[in-house]
């Protein structure tokens, strides 16, 4: 008994090899199944995690945009609706704040009426404004960049086909791209369509693209928060040392009279065309939270009752 039990445990080296080699493929399939569901439950939290960090982002940028409305409302409120200028409270950087340990939010305003708005080369009639089209010219000239782009940019947003002066941007420009493309000829959303526009490259936009807005056509450049350069483009009387000079001057506060201090320097129509105060101004609003990272545009508009209304919004890039 003892001799056939031995012969029965001690298998025959081939059947011996087999099951070794079951045993493994066994331990490696179960291994690979592991690894497979642990990677998924380890992917299905990363995911849930991430959606729950981007939902809250976006719901403290919300808050963060409705702060900046009460920010602009007490200023209205606690300084009358006759000036807006550096000096006030909106203007301050909100430095990053800790979000309940876990991440950082940081703001800051702009006030978008000290840029040139680029919807102004629109006028009522939804021709070019000859006047805007020159200042235009003249703030492409006072940062050192092409001023014949000014036609280029009138023309894709005026509502005619008609050629513009010097340079044309409508159509004909624009049909051997590829892909060929029309110019829409009405008012733009957004800045970063100028870099879809004739001669428009990298460089020249980031050069221009600080003093520009996109707002509806029509508004008035605020003095007060002006840069040197939109001051220069206000006239051919002004140069930039001159306009560097009024900024200087102007400091953290205000021109205490700004018709006074404009007149003689540009032209009557021009004169028409500031001002001292702003409705509209952009919150740009960042949140960290863990691996998540955005960075909000806000359009705010404020009238001069001081209700402040989210006009657009854009995340990423303005
Ligand atoms: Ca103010
Ligand atoms: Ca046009």
């Amino acid at each position: 008994m003892a001799s056939r039990r031995s012969q029965r445990l001690t298998a025959p080296p081939r059947e011996s090899g087999i099951a070794i080699l079951m045993a493994v493929l066994v331990v490696a399939v179960a291994t690979i199944l592991g690894t497979n569901l642990y990677w998924r439950s380890a992917l299905d939290l990363r995911r849930t995690g991430a959606s729950l960090a981007a939902d809250q982002g976006l719901l403290l940028l919300q808050g963060a945009e409705a702060w900046a409305g009460d920010i602009l409302r007490d200023d209205i409120q606690s300084s009358g609706p006759d000036s807006d200028h550096f000096g006030e409270i909106w203007a301050i950087q909100l430095p990053p704040l800790s979000v309940d340990g876990e991440g950082t939010i940081s703001g800051e305003m702009t006030d978008l009426q000290g840029r040139f708005n680029l919807n102004n080369l629109i006028g009522p009639d939804g021709g070019t404004d000859p006047i805007v089209l020159a200042q235009f010219g003249r703030l492409l000239s006072v940062l050192e960049l092409d001023p014949s782009l000014a036609s280029v940019v009138a023309d894709w947003l005026d509502l005619d086909t008609n050629p513009g002066f010097p340079n044309s941007g409508e159509d004909e420009l624009y049909s051997d791209a590829e892909p060929p493309y029309h110019t829409p000829n009405l008012a733009i959303t957004s800045k970063s369509e100028l870099m879809a526009m004739a001669g428009m490259d990298q460089d020249t936009y980031f050069v221009l693209a600080p003093h520009l807005a996109v707002l509806p056509s029509g508004t008035k450049i605020n003095v007060n928060t002006a840069s040197a350069a939109v001051i220069a483009s206000l006239g051919d009387l002004i140069g930039l040392a001159q306009a560097e000079q009024l900024v200087e001057d102007r400091g953290g506060a205000d021109f205490v009279d700004v018709q006074e201090t404009f007149q003689g320097l540009v032209e009557p129509e021009m004169l028409e065309r500031i001002d001292g105060v702003s409705e509209y101004f952009q919150l740009r609003g960042r949140i960290s939270i863990g691996t998540t990272q955005y960075t909000m545009y806000s359009l705010l508009h404020r009238d001069p009752s001081g209700v402040v209304r989210s006009l657009f919004r854009s995340l990423g890039s303005e």
